[in-house]
């Protein structure tokens, strides 16, 4: 019996190469050259299954290739703002992605960017290492505790809840969240705002845990309704936020740092972020440790898995 074929954009951690050629006949990309159009076309044309990552966009028109093969897209990763997800619904192609599995390292990030954000971590070390430390000062360089200020988590899903949780419990804040639907009741305290305004307005930090490529939910009207002082931590997507508008916000002094991991033209950092000392700028690592890469990986090989055998999926998008 011919086995299913399948085309992986990226280069994958070994353990999930390897379980993808025990089971499947795979194009790999031991190069991890990021492909070219041409090369997604080819790769829809003669694949029975593609495994893109973010940086992948398959479009309605990728989908629509009259001579496609491809039938089923198993994202590396759990958001999917990179798949035209009415495409391929239209066009008969299931997509599943990667939930659960990065949640604890991408709050672990969220923190480590919280606390990176409080305590003017790069802003520091950027001035160790240019020698501008003079030695200890009992006023150099404060920042702000978090014990007792509200983390606003802004979007209460897996990733929100697992920051927020390692927030109360482990460092003592106050967590306040907006979330689109109803949700809770928490193994943390924790109090809901009823619109994304009264977050932001209330919020020492805020922390952003939505899906991107929708309406932008931080425009410019927004970021100025934070309180001032605050700090942001984006973990989510690059395009949740006005970026110009954040850069002009840090650069005035009116918020007090950010921590970003995401950017909206990714790998292009906009430049007013990269001139400002008070934003830690991170190239989207929040999934990025190999025990939840690799985990990512084999749950993109499970979907393919039952996909080829008739099973259930264990992580279909949209159904
Ligand atoms: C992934 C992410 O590493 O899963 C996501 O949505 O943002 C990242 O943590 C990335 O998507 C890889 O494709």
């Amino acid at each position: 019996m011919t086995r299913p074929r399948i085309h992986v954009t990226r280069r994958l951690p070994e353990a999930v190469e390897a379980r993808l050629a025990e089971r499947f006949e795979v194009a790999l990309n031991p190069g991890d050259t990021p492909p070219t159009r041409a090369g997604l076309e080819a790769a829809m044309r003669t694949a029975d299954g593609l495994l893109p990552c973010v940086a992948d966009r398959i479009d309605a028109d990728l989908l629509a290739l009259p001579d496609r093969r491809v039938r089923i897209v198993a994202n590396f990763g759990v958001g999917v703002n990179n798949i035209d997800l009415a495409a391929a619904e239209a066009a008969g192609v299931v997509v599943t992605n990667t939930p659960d599995v990065l949640t604890d390292a991408t709050a672990d990030l969220a923190m480590a960017l919280i606390l990176a954000a409080t305590r003017r971590m790069s802003e520091t070390e950027a001035a160790l290492r240019r020698g501008d430390w003079r030695g200890f000062a009992p006023t150099g360089w404060l920042g702000m505790g978090l014990q007792g200020k509200t983390l606003g988590i802004l979007g209460m899903g897996r990733i929100g809840q697992a920051t927020a949780r390692r927030a109360a419990l482990g460092f003592g804040m106050r967590i306040a969240y907006f979330n689109r639907s109803a949700t809770g009741p928490f193994d943390f305290p924790a109090e809901p705002c009823d619109s994304i305004e009264a977050l932001l307005a209330a919020a020492d930090v805020v922390s952003l845990h939505l899906p991107g490529g929708g309406p932008r939910p931080l425009t410019a009207e927004r970021i100025a309704g934070m309180k001032r002082g605050a700090y942001l931590v984006n973990t989510a997507r690059g395009d949740v936020v006005d970026e110009a508008a954040l850069a002009e916000a840090l650069a005035s002094g009116r918020l007090a740092g950010a921590g970003l991991d995401v950017f909206a033209e990714e790998p292009k950092v906009p430049p007013a972020l990269l001139a400002l000392p008070n934003v830690t700028l991170l190239p989207h690592i929040g999934s990025a440790t190999l025990e939840t890469r690799t985990a990512m990986g084999m749950l993109a090989v499970d979907n393919l898995v039952a996909h080829f055998d008739g099973a259930p999926l264990p992580s279909r998008v949209g159904r």
